[in-house]
């Protein structure tokens, strides 16, 4: 894999389609941390901290955590040591405000790359479905997952064309196996980090 000095990537895409499964995967191959904005709600809604308690009925909606409380928890994780030389974001940022305060929190430095995941809604459906019977999370109920298809439909999918023009965005098909998809998106990612470094 190509890697430039700070490698900053994010991965989006609808609920279910498998970002946080690839997530590991890709943050493990350019060494970074997979900050997922997702799993610190909901560490924190196990946790019964300030946070999560203020949190926690939203999340069990399918609605978005504001804007200001989801910004200011990744200010701090990406101010930490770790992220230093990169990171890769899973779930943020998710609206068009969002990507105005990432945009200051790097101050001039952008994304790397941006992997758009798609996937049909009918499998993400299906594969949400199962994992509410595997992990029982309060969101992963059939009216409450599509919801949060509708808000990625109007809040999130806008996002996927200002990436495209900023020239950093590789479309992967979500659909195959775990393996099928990691290999794609490696190969996404390398042929658009290695056009960046020569040119
Ligand atoms: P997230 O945790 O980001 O939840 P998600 O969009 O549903 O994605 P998740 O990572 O769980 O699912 P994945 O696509 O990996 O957010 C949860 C909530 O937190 C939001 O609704 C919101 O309330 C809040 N939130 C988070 N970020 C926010 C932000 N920036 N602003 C405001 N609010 C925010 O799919 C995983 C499932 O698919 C797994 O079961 C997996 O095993 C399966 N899977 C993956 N790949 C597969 C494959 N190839 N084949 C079959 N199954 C596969």
């Amino acid at each position: 894999m190509t890697q430039t000095a700070t490698t900053r990537l994010l991965i989006i895409g609808p609920p279910g389609a498998g970002k946080g499964t690839q997530a590991h995967r890709i943050a493990e191959g350019y060494a970074v941390p997979a900050i997922s904005t997702g799993d610190i709600f909901r560490a924190n809604i196990k946790g019964a901290t300030e946070l999560g308690k203020k949190v926690q009925a939203i999340i069990e909606t399918g609605e978005l955590v504001p804007d200001s409380l989801t910004n200011e928890i990744v200010a701090d994780r990406l101010a930490q040591a770790d992220a230093a030389t990169g990171f890769l974001l899973d779930g943020y940022p998710r609206t068009v405000d969002q990507v105005a305060a990432l945009d200051a929190m790097l101050e001039g430095e952008s994304l790397d790359a941006v992997v758009l995941l798609e996937a049909d809604t009918d499998e993400v459906v299906a594969r949400l479905l199962n994992r509410a019977q595997l992990e029982g999370r309060a969101d992963d109920t059939e009216e409450v997952i599509r919801h949060r298809q509708n808000v990625y439909a109007e809040q999130t999918a806008p996002l996927i064309d200002l990436f495209s023009k900023r020239g950093i965005l590789v479309t992967v098909d979500g659909m195959g196996s775990v393996d099928e998809v990691a290999e794609r998106i490696a190969s996404g990612l390398n042929g658009l980090l290695s056009a960046k470094v020569v040119s």
